[in-house]
């Protein structure tokens, strides 16, 4: 057995508090918080030629961390019968897995310009944080001088539309709404009047909103299917993005949402809320990879600004419990 000393840890790369990235790479940190302790426990008994009984513990703290089995497996398999020089070598090379897993999929937030309007239709379940994330992503696209409308599509409780119109009006934002108010109205109708009338008035992106429903409830996935089909007869390139949104403190959870949820909405990207408070984040490791899907934003609060650009090699490093990556800003 190799003696080990326990390395300094790489100064941490201050970034300004209230940046983005300063303010992104704390919540990080809070939402793998853990993981990186119990590592290092096992990891301080033998660096030289990583033994499978380390593998097997170090896969189990991953999992009970919220890393998918597989996904865990694959990773601590990366170290297996290697040696290293410090328990920060060991665990930088666990990091480099994990951001091999999750750099390929990082794609921020974009629109596309077109002769026809950009529509996006967000889904998820209950609570997940769909509705604040188009105010969000709204306030950027308007800060980038574009046009934008919503489709209230959340018919199933009134309130919905009413927290809608809320942020509507703080960020001047037409919403369209059935006209039978009070009444429930089908979602898939409000959509196609609401892509017809964006189509007419050339609006530049179109957010329609969905209700939270749960991946395996059959009947609400016809629904957001419907909706699909219906705005496709306006045109069948339609929409140009889905995103589903997850809780980030959801747990493993996101695996069955995303695999539920990619069934209907074409090619979603995901937008996790919630890394301020949660240490549930662990299914983020290996999501992407698994069922193939991008991230395209993550949520750190309340608050309209709080949403912005992953950053994978801060989230490898904070799973691991190493000081945070350098950036290149
Ligand atoms: N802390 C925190 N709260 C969030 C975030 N995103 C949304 N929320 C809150 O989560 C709750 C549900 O959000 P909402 O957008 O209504 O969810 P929806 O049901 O999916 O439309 C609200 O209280 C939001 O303020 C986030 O990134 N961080
Ligand atoms: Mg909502």
């Amino acid at each position: 057995m190799t003696k080990i000393t326990e390395t300094t840890k790489p100064a941490e790369q201050g970034e300004p508090k209230n940046s983005w990235l300063g303010r992104l790479r704390m919540a990080i940190k809070r939402s793998v918080g853990g993981i990186g302790a119990g590592l290092q426990e096992i990891l301080s008994t033998n660096l030289d030629k990583i033994t499978q009984e380390q593998v097997e513990d170090m896969q189990d703290v991953l999992i009970q961390s919220d890393v998918n089995f597989s996904v865990a497996k694959s990773i601590c398999a990366a170290i297996k019968g290697k040696s290293f020089e410090s328990i920060d070598d060991a665990k930088k090379a666990l990091a480099d897995k994990i951001a091999s897993m999750l750099v390929p999929y990082n794609k921020p937030f974009a629109i596309e310009k077109a002769d026809i309007p950009y529509v996006i239709i967000l889904a998820g379940v209950n609570g997940s944080g769909k509705t604040t994330t188009i105010a969000k992503l709204t306030h950027q696209l308007i800060t980038q001088q574009n046009s934008v409308e919503w489709a209230a599509c959340d018919t199933f409780r009134a309130a919905a539309v009413d927290q809608m119109q809320v942020w509507a009006d703080r960020l001047g934002v037409h919403v369209y709404k059935s006209e039978n108010d009070g009444k429930k109205a089908e979602p898939a109708a409000v959509a196609f009047k609401a892509v017809k009338q964006a189509f007419d008035k050339k609006t530049d992106v179109l957010f329609i909103d969905t209700a939270g429903r749960l991946h395996n409830n059959d009947q609400l996935m016809q629904e957001l299917a419907k909706i699909v089909r219906t705005i496709r007869k306006i045109d069948e390139r339609l929409p140009q993005q889905s995103i589903l949104v997850l809780d980030g403190s959801t747990g493993q959870n996101a695996n069955q949402q995303v695999e539920g949820f990619k069934k209907i909405i074409p090619n979603p990207n995901i937008v996790v809320t919630k890394l301020d408070g949660t240490a549930k984040a662990g299914f983020l490791v290996g999501i992407c990879e698994t069922f193939s899907v991008n991230i395209a934003a993550v949520g750190i609060g309340e608050r309209i600004k709080d949403l912005g650009d992953f950053d994978p090699n801060a989230f490898a490093a904070s799973v691991v419990g190493l000081g945070l990556p350098a950036t290149e800003e």
